[in-house]
């Protein structure tokens, strides 16, 4: 990571990387679009000021060469946004396009104020008798692709794992999706990024990123009764 990017959560996600050069680059494009405009202003503000025996000119920017100030600049933002959608492409791709198979999906449900957390349970389905449910907790294994089917209780949301570089809106009466690759085990912090009403600000969960055999260890706490993978039937 640059060096630059030290103020950012430490990145423990399998495409955080891919996210923070999208990032990067809309940063610089961003500030440097922003010195020169502004520098631009500035100048014309100082050459251009009120001086005694000079008078303002009404224009009406019809004339070429008064409307490439406006053309210029459009070609140019064009240009830059058309690169950052070709440098940002693959890293959508990854996030938000076809998901790698997973293990473990996981359904967490925003509401004022907090997160509901529900595992489907050894079956794997959701909406049966082993399903457990948590509250702003998650516990994933590292080095695993976990899915994440995302919904509100009541107005809209956004799921934020900070150190995952995953942010997703959760809207009411629809159900979004997404998935992240732990590198790390470690506890970090899943606050909502969505002002959702008078709670938001307190609104955070925790991201327990587990070894696999803690994850297991888990597992068995919880569901205590399970078979162990190998003694089910395939589905
Ligand atoms: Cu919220």
């Amino acid at each position: 990571m640059m060096n630059w990017m030290r103020w950012f959560p430490e990145n423990v996600s399998t495409y955080g990387g891919d996210v923070d050069s999208v990032f990067a680059l809309i940063y610089w494009v961003g500030l440097v679009w922003f010195v020169i405009t502004l520098g631009t202003f500035g100048v014309f503000l100082v050459l251009y000021r009120r001086r005694p025996g000079r008078r303002a000119f009404y224009i009406t920017g019809e004339p070429l060469r008064q409307a490439a100030w406006i053309l210029v600049p459009i070609v140019v933002i064009l240009a830059l946004d058309l690169w950052i959608d070709w440098r940002g492409a693959p890293a959508w791709a990854k996030v938000k396009g076809q998901f790698p198979p997973a293990e473990l999906t996981i359904q967490v449900t925003g509401r004022q104020f907090f997160w509901e957390v529900v595992y489907p349970g050894p079956d794997g389905k959701f909406g049966t008798a082993d399903d457990r449910q948590f509250s702003n907790e998650i516990h994933i294994p590292v080095g695993q692709p976990v899915r994440l089917v995302l919904k509100s209780g009541d107005v809209v949301h956004s799921f934020f794992a900070p150190n995952l570089r995953f942010k997703q809106d959760m809207v009411p009466g629809r159900l979004t999706g997404g998935w992240f690759e732990a590198t790390k085990p470690g506890k970090y912090e899943l606050p909502c990024a969505e002002l959702c009403g008078i709670g938001h600000s307190m609104m955070n969960g925790s991201l327990y990123v587990h070894t696999p055999e803690e994850y297991q260890a888990w597992v068995k706490q919880q569901w205590p009764a399970a078979q162990p993978a190998a003694e089910r039937s395939p589905r």
